[in-house]
Formats: C-alpha cells, structure tokens, sequence
C-alpha cells in the first residue's frame, strides 16, 4: 500500500492507525501547495481531489477521505481492536465520532490555516472549534481514549487535528481531559513512529 501524506496535515491520522495495524506501507509525500509529489508528478493525477490522505491499496485501487481510510486498514487487521465489528452498536458509535471530527472539528480548525480568511471569520471560527473542543473535553472525562479504555481509529484522528489548534490560535489548555488524551496518545509508539517519520519530532 501506499499512504499520501503531507506532514502534520490531517493524512497523519491513517499513517499513525497504519504503523498501529503493523501494516506495511509506502509513505508518499505530496507538495500541497504546488499539488505535486516529489518527482514532479501532478498531484491532481493521482488524486482528483488533490488533497491527503489518499491510500493506495496493492491492487492500484485508491480510496480518499480519512475517516474511509482510517476504517478500512482498521478491518484489515480486526485482531489489532482499532475499531469495533462492523454492524455493532460500538461500530456506529465510532463512525459518530468520525464524522463529528470530520465535519464538526477538521474543517473549521483546517480551515484557520487559510491566510485569505478575514481576521472576523477566525475569531468566529476559533470560537465555535473551541466550544465543540470543550464539548469533547466532557466526553473524555473518567475515559482514556473516545471509545472508552481502548484505542480506536478515532483517537488517531481526533489526536491530529488537536495538534493544529496551537498553530491556529486556539487556546485549549483548560481543557484538561483532552491535554491528558494527547499526552496519551503523544506517548503510543505508534503516534511517535509516524511523527518522526513526518519530521514533526526528532
Ligand atoms: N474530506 C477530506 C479532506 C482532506 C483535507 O482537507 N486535506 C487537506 C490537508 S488536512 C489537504 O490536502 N488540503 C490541500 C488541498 O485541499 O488542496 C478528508 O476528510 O480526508
């Protein structure tokens, strides 16, 4: 398989689920900016959509959209717990989750990275991801990880996009639960294996 990936960008959530399923990958940087790889290759080639992660399954088949990505390795390796059976209840609570980081979380926070947006709507927007970051911070309480005592494909997800709020200007430490979850998740041989192969710690 081969995992497109930008450094810190929200393709660090299947690179940290792929290392924690021990699958064997091909990371593949893309250049966001100039929607390149590194020999030059257009991007849009790759992917239409032009942005990470894309995975790329050994068959050539290329599946997009994170929280897509995240559960299919998960189901390659059930043995490995990073999401509950399909069809359970605790499946369905973990696709309420990814797409609560998705659409709630991701894009608002992803969104602050964008110089052209009036200094108004980043206030408004830097607001709103804080409340829906307290909101998370109440759920974590008493809990280790999203879905209880055990790590799930969620955790990598939410665990990322936590990690942009301090570039962006949001100020999440009284939220204590959650600075506990990311001093947890920071700590998973996993989570530190992809960050140094992103460059992101030495
Ligand atoms: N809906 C997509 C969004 C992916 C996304 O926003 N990727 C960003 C990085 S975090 C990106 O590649 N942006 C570059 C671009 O859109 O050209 C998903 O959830 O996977």
């Amino acid at each position: 398989m081969k995992l497109y990936y930008s450094p810190g960008a929200c393709s660090l959530a299947p690179h940290i689920v792929l290392r924690e399923a021990g699958l064997a990958f091909e990371p593949v940087l893309a250049n966001l900016k100039a929607h390149t790889l590194a020999d030059g290759t257009d991007y849009y080639g790759v992917s239409p959509k032009g942005y990470v992660p894309l995975l790329e399954l050994d068959n050539g088949e290329r599946l997009s959209e994170g929280p897509a990505i995240v559960q299919y390795i998960a189901d390659q390796v059930p043995a490995k717990n990073l999401a509950p059976a399909n069809g359970t209840m605790a499946r369905y609570r973990l696709q309420e989750w990814l797409n609560f980081i998705t659409s709630e979380l991701h894009k608002g926070i992803g969104g602050l990275f964008n110089p052209a947006m009036p200094e108004e709507a980043k206030a408004l927007m830097r607001a709103k991801a804080l409340a829906r970051l307290g909101w998370v911070n109440e759920q974590l309480e008493g809990k280790q990880y999203l879905m209880g005592d055990a790590f799930s494909v969620a955790d990598a997800y939410l665990f990322t996009v936590v990690g942009w709020t301090k570039m962006v200007g949001i100020d999440v430490s009284p939220l204590s639960h959650l600075g506990a979850f990311t001093t947890r998740m920071a700590a998973r041989p996993a989570v530190q294996a992809a960050m140094k192969a992103e460059g992101l710690i030495k």
